[in-house]
């Protein structure tokens, strides 16, 4: 057995567009435990936390001014190796190209924006994943 738990936010414009519950429910329906759920207004200081590995690339400015847009909606899902399995419900990056049945590529497509607008962030790894659940679940 290999559980893991990962943090996933719904961004803002998966938010405004009323996409939380699918989101939530492609994640119930693959099998992963919804261990923690909250929504919130983030704000720079702890998008600049939640991005550091970000820090010196033109897209950053652009993605927290995005990210402080509108509410988002942070969950700690739990389940084996449920950090790639979200990645893959998830599907890559950009959403033109991502593959449909992948939330992303159903979901989201180029908007003509300064940054991606691609609905769900997840975590990449086991220490991405423990990095920023601390940061959106302190008490956790
Ligand atoms: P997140 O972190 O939001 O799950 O997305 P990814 O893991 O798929 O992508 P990322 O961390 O590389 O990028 C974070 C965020 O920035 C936007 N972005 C990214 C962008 O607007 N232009 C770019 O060139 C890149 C690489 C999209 C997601």
């Amino acid at each position: 057995m290999n559980i893991e738990r990962t943090l996933i936010l719904v961004k803002p414009d998966g938010v405004a567009r009323g996409l939380t519950g699918e989101v939530i429910s492609r994640v119930e329906h693959k099998g992963y435990k919804v261990v923690a759920l909250r929504m919130l207004q983030a704000d720079r200081a702890l998008l600049l936390k939640h991005y550091a590995e970000h820090e010196g690339k033109p897209f950053l400015e652009p993605l927290v001014e995005f990210m402080m847009s509108g509410p988002l909606v942070a969950l700690v899902a739990e389940g084996n190796r449920v950090i790639e399995g979200f990645r893959k419900l998830a599907g890559v990056t950009d959403p033109t190209v991502a593959e449909p049945g992948t939330i992303r590529g159903d979901l989201a497509r180029d908007q003509g924006t300064k940054v991606i607008q691609n609905i769900v962030h997840g975590s990449d790894s086991v220490e991405s994943a423990t990095r920023e659940i601390a940061i959106f679940f302190p008490e956790l």
